[in-house]
């Protein structure tokens, strides 16, 4: 597993800090497959007080189920989020009109001291992969794209400027995730959102297979069209079967690979692997 040392830590969260001094509001996008997973544990610290609103991304690839309690979650926390997908392009007007909801006294004291409008000013942060580019990609109104230089605090910051309502920071916060949970790591390697070098596909597979018949039993009965609940061992004949893998091959290690691509595809539905 991809080792996080205290340094790289400290300096990961000195440069967030200073950039924070800049934005209105962060956005912090959590994949809406593994909310938990994909949450950095030193967010809350970082962020301490600054306007926050969640974005659960890939949320068309999650459980809606979990996504509604996950939203409830957070809002028992005092935190706001919205689920998004950033192909479709669901709930992406939202994330504009949800920020001015969330800014409006800040925004509102700016006018009373006289200000000119302004548009929000927010930064993207996330772990590797959790879809921040396409976030930035989708939300760019083409006509009004204009990438230019404003002065920052200490030094030159590049803004993008999205429309007349946002900009962001050039550059979206790379966040790490946790690792001292096993379980976040296999989420995170089954997900695609790290490499993991310890975990085999069959590890990552089996996982898979024994969550899904504790959580997901009829996607897989549909999928591979299996005629029970059965044992691991008849599932894996039956996918290999199914599959044309020949019993010459490594079926184990096969059978994992066709898992973790039909999760990856959608083809095994739509699945969240962090429930609460
Ligand atoms: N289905 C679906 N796929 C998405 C969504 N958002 C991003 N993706 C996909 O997720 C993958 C990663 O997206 P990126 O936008 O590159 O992620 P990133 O956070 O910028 O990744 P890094 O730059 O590596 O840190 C791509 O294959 C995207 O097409 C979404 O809302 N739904
Ligand atoms: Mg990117």
């Amino acid at each position: 597993m991809i080792q996080w040392f205290p340094g790289h830590m400290a300096k990961a969260k000195k440069e967030m800090e200073e950039k924070l001094r800049l934005v209105d509001i962060v956005y912090e996008l959590l994949d809406a497959r593994i909310p938990y997973s994909s949450k950095n544990p030193m967010i809350n610290d970082i962020l301490k007080n600054k306007p926050r609103l969640i974005l659960l991304t890939k949320s068309d690839m999650a459980d809606n189920n979990y996504t509604n309690k996950w939203q409830r979650y957070f809002t028992a926390q005092g935190l706001y989020s919205l689920m998004i997908d950033s192909i479709s392009g669901l709930n992406i007007k939202k994330i504009i009109s949800l920020s001015q909801d969330i800014l409006q006294d800040k925004f509102n004291k700016e006018k009373t001291r006289g200000l000119k409008p302004r548009p929000i000013r927010g930064m993207i942060v996330g772990i590797p992969n959790v879809g921040k580019s396409t976030l930035i990609n989708k939300l760019v109104n083409k006509k009004a794209t204009n990438v230019g230089n404003k002065p920052g605090v200490t030094k030159a910051q590049q803004w993008v400027r999205l429309n007349k309502d946002l900009e962001l920071l050039d550059t979206p916060g790379v966040l790490w995730p946790k690792f001292e949970d096993q379980k976040v790591g296999i989420h995170l390697a089954i997900t695609g959102a790290i490499r993991d070098e310890i975990l085999t596909s069959s590890d990552l597979g089996y996982y898979l297979l024994d969550f899904l018949k504790a959580n997901y039993e009829k996607n897989i009965i549909e999928r591979y069209n299996l005629p029970s609940a059965l044992p691991n061992s008849e599932i894996l004949k039956h996918i290999a079967v199914s599959r044309g893998i020949s019993d010459k091959e490594d079926i184990e290690e096969k059978v994992a690979d066709v898992l973790l691509n039909d999760f990856r595809s959608l083809r095994l539905g739509r699945i969240t692997l962090d429930i609460l």
